[in-house]
């Protein structure tokens, strides 16, 4: 079984999010075994302090090295050496569909998720592998990130996502963004489904689909549309 194991100061976070819905089918199954661990844990004082001021002065506080390396440790003692320990942060590169397969295909994942002003850069530099940003804004820590990137890797892990949601159809594997969808009833508050969907014409259907893949595509994300390559496109 694959294993994920969360570092956070925060691990009622992680635990809630990740029991419910696929995810937690997923724990449930024996798919992956997820792990979140207390920072505090691997604290050595009293008070069980994670953090300190910095180096050189500045605004808030920096996460100490000291519980991290020992979180590590431990994990790596447990579980054997992991494949990747993906730090969470701003300054990562940003996280892409590629690198969600890449994740996802391994079989020992440690996601260090911090908060404040971020970790003590010696953590990075020993310890972490990967660090990965969720995008170009700024959250208050790591653990929502951490939240982003598991969900998505273990929904591609072999019999997480059955037929029914076939991952070969999503949206970044096929590089264009999805058609609309609609369910019954066929007028809703006299609003109406477009007629080809109830007209039973299963290629007309088809067509009417890619085309309103191509339009979102081009009208939302110009950027997906320079890199993908449409049929018969003029
Ligand atoms: C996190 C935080 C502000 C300082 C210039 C940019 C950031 C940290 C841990 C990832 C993405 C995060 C993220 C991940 C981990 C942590 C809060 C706020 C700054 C200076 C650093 C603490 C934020 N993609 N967004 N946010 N924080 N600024």
């Amino acid at each position: 079984m694959a294993t994920i194991d969360v570092v956070t100061i925060f691990p009622a976070m992680i635990d809630a999010v990740l029991s419910e819905g696929v995810i937690g089918r997923a724990r449930v199954n024996g798919v992956v075994d997820v792990k979140a661990r207390d920072l505090r844990d691997y604290t050595s004082d009293k008070h069980r302090v994670v953090d300190d001021s910095p180096f050189g002065g500045g605004p808030g506080m920096v996460l100490k090295p000291e519980p991290l390396f020992r979180a590590v440790d431990e994990i790596t003692a447990e579980r054997g050496a992991p494949d990747a320990v993906v730090l969470m942060t701003p300054q990562g590169r940003a996280l892409t569909h590629a690198e969600v397969v890449r994740f996802s295909r391994m079989e020992r994942l440690v996601v260090l998720c911090g908060r404040y002003e971020g970790i003590d850069e010696r953590v990075t530099e020993a310890l972490v592998t990967d660090e990965i940003s969720i995008g170009d804004f700024v959250v208050t820590g790591g653990e929502i990130p951490a939240l982003l990137l598991i969900d998505a890797v273990v929904r591609l892990m072999p019999g997480v996502v059955g037929d029914e949601g076939s991952v070969e159809a999503d949206s970044f594997v096929q590089g264009l963004l999805d058609h609309p969808h609609y369910t019954r009833p066929a007028v809703f508050r006299g609003l109406e489904v477009p007629g080809v969907l109830t007209s039973g014409h299963h290629a007309a259907i088809e067509q009417w689909r890619a085309e309103q893949r191509v339009k979102r595509t081009r009208e939302r994300r110009p950027d997906l549309m320079a890199k993908v390559k449409v049929k018969e496109q003029s």
